[in-house]
């Protein structure tokens, strides 16, 4: 029984433990043995032996106990120092994402125009002739209309060749006054330097009642814009054509690599041009039933407007996903 004692104390794990356990409380144990022994023992003798064995019974009771706790305490504190981690390790660095420029552009862009008030309308992707051409005044025989510079599926459906068609859907369920701008996807088949299969737009249309929009305001608003995009430019307007405004204007800022000066971006002629705009023609609010009113609208494609801002040179890096051009854009 010392012997037990000694090899209780001296164990140190907890296998071993529950081993000397069986060996003392078991049923072919010390203790069951030493009970049966009674059995041969009388009166005062028998008494005294039994008190005995019950005394032994507690000590290895509270012996046991205090051994299995602390080994399990010592097991526990093993397994934590185990795994334990290193909080102030460097972990691996995760590379985060970010707007690709067009994206950055067209939102730099739409919150200039919501800041004045213009609400944000989209459309659909694809669309039919009336949206996309009859309406703007896009004649049947109009060359845009060609095989060469739309994508036609059957029944006379087409992917947009540009946003116009939202403003139609817009003014063929709103009243004037309209103030809105439209931003998107468009598609046409050109596929050279400096043309994509899919690019963006942002177009805007003002219109209200007759006389209270002109040109000078549509002069004015461009000219605010396009300082607010690329800082303190001169901006001059050429007359031009487009179907669906009478008269049109093509609008140059002076060039912001050359100051004027004349280089290779702006050929030497010391301008860039970056917007189409026009009051709008007659048979356009004739084709969605507006009377009496007029209006302004004005296009612009927003891969050049973010290639100038940020001086990438060619149109295709914007399509190609390489991450060493789009992680600058952190
Ligand atoms: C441009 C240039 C000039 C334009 C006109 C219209 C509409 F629907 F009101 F007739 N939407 N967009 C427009 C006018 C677009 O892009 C170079």
């Amino acid at each position: 029984m010392e012997a037990l004692f000694k090899s209780i104390q001296k164990c140190d794990n907890i296998k071993d433990l529950e081993r000397l356990r069986v060996e003392v409380f078991g049923k072919k144990g010390y203790f069951a043995a030493e009970f049966a022994k009674l059995k041969e023992l009388e009166g005062d003798k028998k008494i005294a032996e039994a008190a005995k064995l019950n005394a032994e019974k507690e000590k290895f009771t509270e012996l046991l106990n205090f051994q299995k706790t602390s080994l399990e305490k010592q097991e526990n504190e093993n397994i934590l120092k185990k795994d334990a981690v290193d909080v102030s390790l460097y972990g691996n660095s995760m590379s985060a994402g970010a707007l690709h420029p067009v994206m950055a552009t067209m939102d730099k862009i739409i919150e200039y125009f919501v800041s004045l008030n213009f609400s944000v309308e989209d459309g659909p992707l694809v669309e039919d002739d009336f949206h996309n051409f009859e309406a703007l005044n896009l004649p049947k025989f109009h060359p845009a209309r060609d095989m060469q510079d739309t994508f036609y599926f059957k029944d006379n459906m087409l992917l947009r060749t540009h946003t116009s068609p939202v403003q139609v859907r817009t003014m063929l369920t709103k009243n004037p006054p309209i103030r809105m701008i439209c931003p998107g996807a468009v598609f046409r088949p050109d596929f050279d330097l400096t043309h994509t299969p899919m690019f963006h737009q942002i177009e805007g249309l003002v219109v209200d009642k007759k006389g209270v929009v002109s040109f000078a305001n549509l002069k004015s608003i461009l000219e605010e814009f396009l300082r607010y995009m690329f800082g303190d430019v001169k901006v001059r307007f050429r007359p031009s054509f487009f179907p669906f405004t009478e008269p049109s204007a093509e609008v140059d800022i002076s060039c912001i690599f050359c100051h004027g000066k004349g280089c290779r971006v702006c050929k030497n002629t010391g301008w860039l041009e970056v917007l189409g705009c026009g009051t709008v023609d007659q048979n356009v609010f004739n084709a969605v039933g507006y009377k009496n009113s007029s209006g302004y609208a004005f296009g612009l494609g927003i891969e050049r407007f973010a290639m100038l801002l940020h001086r990438i040179p060619d149109l295709r890096s914007l399509f190609e996903g390489d991450l060493r051009l789009l992680e600058q854009f952190k």
